[in-house]
């Protein structure tokens, strides 16, 4: 069919030059928090952060209508224990990615306004250097639709 092939010809167009066009800049991917159980006081949001250009960017802080603050905490192992640091910056090379997992570096939502159950959207604002910013929305999940985990019953 017509429409079929041209339609398949603007996608192949296009994807190339959206690829250019994120050459300058830095992207946010799959953002998602974690459900927490009924009355805690702070969530963890985790996502990537992509430097798709040949400068060094800098996440100064986040923040969300949801919450009353956003921290971003660095996780330290020291003598087999965890503890988690906040950060005033947190830096992503030329060409490099920054990931916000469990276990590693991640966002503390503190303070929810309302309660936060899983299919939620939550409004996340980065806030660069030079006070350029940048928004997503993170879904929230049960901790059993955690990326590559299994749920066994
Ligand atoms: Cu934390």
């Amino acid at each position: 069919m017509k429409i079929f092939t041209l339609s398949m010809l603007i996608c192949i167009l296009i994807l190339p030059i959206s690829i250019l066009y994120a050459g300058d800049s830095l992207s946010v991917v799959d953002a998602w928090v974690l459900e927490a159980p009924p009355g805690m006081k702070v969530m963890a949001a985790y996502m990537t952060l992509k430097n798709n250009s040949d400068n060094v960017h800098e996440l100064k802080g986040v923040s969300s209508p949801e919450f009353e603050r956003v921290e971003m905490h660095r996780t330290i192992i020291e003598n087999e224990l965890a503890s988690m640091v906040k950060q005033d910056s947190m830096t992503v090379n030329a060409g490099e990615v920054l990931k916000f997992e469990p276990g590693g570096s991640h966002l503390m939502l503190i303070n929810p306004k309302k309660i936060l159950k899983s299919g939620y959207e939550i409004d996340l604002t980065l806030i660069l250097k030079n006070e350029k910013k940048l928004n997503t929305k993170a879904h929230v999940r049960k901790h059993s639709e955690m990326t590559g985990m299994e749920h066994h019953n």
